[in-house]
C-alpha cells in the first residue's frame, strides 16, 4: 500500500524532497521582465510576449534578439521581454528591423506589430520587407481595431463590426472589405513561412508558441522572411468582458481569418486566392 508521506517526513522534509529542479513541470520564463504589464485584463500581448520569450530562451539566444516595438498597445513591449529592443516610428519596424539585421546579420531580429501599425501606416514597409526577403521575424498582433487610440476602425476590422469610427458597422461599399494582408504576404517570393495562430486556449497557445519557433528557426537558416499572424482580443475596444471577446472572436474573427500554415518551406499549404 502506498505510504503516506507525513509518516517518513517531516512537512519540511517533504517539501524540500518535493521542491527540486528535477521535479519541476513548469516555471515562468525569466526572460518577461516582470514589469507590470500595461495590457487590460484579459488582452492577448501579455501572452504573446511571454511565448517569444520562451521561445528566446529555449533557443538560448536571448544576447543575440533584438526587438523592434510598435506604435500601438504594445509600444512599451520593450519594458516587458528582456531583450535588446528598440523602439520604430508608427509602422516602420520592418524597415527599422532590415537595417538592424542587415547590420548585424547574426543577430535574431523580430518586429512586434498591431495591425493598424502593420496593415494601414505600415503596409509599404511590411509588403516590401516581405518581398525584399529581409531575413527577420514579423509578429503581428491583429485584434480587428485600433487598440491604443480608442478602438477605431482597422484595415482589418470585420465587415459589420461595430468600432468607434464604425457605429454603424463597417460597412464594405463605403471602406471596403477587411484586408487579409497576411494572405497577401504569403504570395510574395521574400516570405518562406507564413502562418496565422491565436492564444486564447490552451491548445492553441502550444500551436503558437511552435509557429514562433519555427519562425526563429526559419531565421536561423536564413531562409527568409517568416511572418506569424495572432489573431486576438480587444476586450477593451470591443466593449466585451475577456469572456465574450474570446467567444466572438471564435464566432467571427475566425471563420475571417483561419488558423494554421499558409506557408511553409518557401511553398504555400493553403489556397490564398480562394481565401482572399
Ligand atoms: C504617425 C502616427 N499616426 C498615428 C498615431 C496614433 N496611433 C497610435 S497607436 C495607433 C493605432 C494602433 O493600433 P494597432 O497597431 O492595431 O495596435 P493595438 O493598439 O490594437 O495593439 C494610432 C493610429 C501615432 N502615434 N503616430
Ligand atoms: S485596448 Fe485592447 S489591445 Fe490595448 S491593452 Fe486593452 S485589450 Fe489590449
Ligand atoms: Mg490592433
Amino acid at each position: 500500500m502506498k505510504k503516506n508521506l507525513s509518516e517518513d517526513f517531516s512537512m519540511e522534509d517533504s517539501l524540500e524532497q518535493i521542491i527540486q529542479e528535477k521535479n519541476l513541470v513548469y516555471r515562468p520564463t525569466r526572460l518577461m521582465t516582470g514589469a507590470t504589464l500595461s495590457y487590460c485584463p484579459g488582452c492577448g500581448h501579455g501572452t504573446i510576449h511571454r511565448l517569444i520569450m520562451e521561445v528566446v530562451e529555449e533557443m538560448g539566444i536571448q544576447a543575440e534578439t533584438i526587438g523592434v516595438s510598435p506604435v500601438g498597445c504594445a509600444v512599451l513591449a520593450y519594458d516587458f521581454m528582456d531583450v535588446d529592443f528598440t523602439e520604430a516610428a508608427h509602422g516602420r519596424a520592418p524597415a527599422v528591423a532590415t537595417g538592424i539585421k542587415r547590420l548585424w546579420p547574426d543577430k535574431y531580429v523580430f518586429t512586434y506589430q498591431g495591425d493598424g501599425d502593420l496593415a494601414a501606416i505600415g503596409t509599404a514597409e511590411t509588403i516590401h520587407a516581405c518581398n525584399r526577403g529581409e531575413q527577420i521575424c514579423i509578429f503581428f498582433v491583429n485584434n480587428g481595431i485600433y487598440g491604443m487610440t480608442g478602438g477605431q476602425m482597422a484595415p482589418t476590422t470585420l465587415e459589420g463590426m461595430v468600432s468607434s469610427t464604425t457605429p454603424y458597422g463597417r460597412n464594405v461599399e463605403q471602406m471596403g472589405p477587411p484586408l487579409k494582408i497576411t494572405e497577401l504576404v504569403a504570395q510574395l517570393a521574400g516570405t518562406y513561412y507564413v502562418s496565422r495562430q491565436s492564444i486564447h486556449k490552451a491548445a492553441t497557445v502550444r500551436k503558437a508558441k511552435k509557429a514562433i519557433r519555427k519562425a526563429f528557426e526559419v531565421q536561423k537558416e536564413k531562409k527568409g522572411m517568416a511572418f506569424v499572424e495572432f489573431v486576438s482580443n480587444c476586450n477593451s475596444g470591443w466593449k466585451m468582458t475577456p469572456n465574450e471577446a474570446n467567444q466572438w472572436m471564435e464566432d467571427h474573427m475566425f471563420p475571417f481569418y483561419p488558423l494554421g500554415d499558409i506557408k511553409v518551406d518557401g511553398k504555400l499549404v493553403k489556397n490564398v486566392i480562394q481565401d482572399l
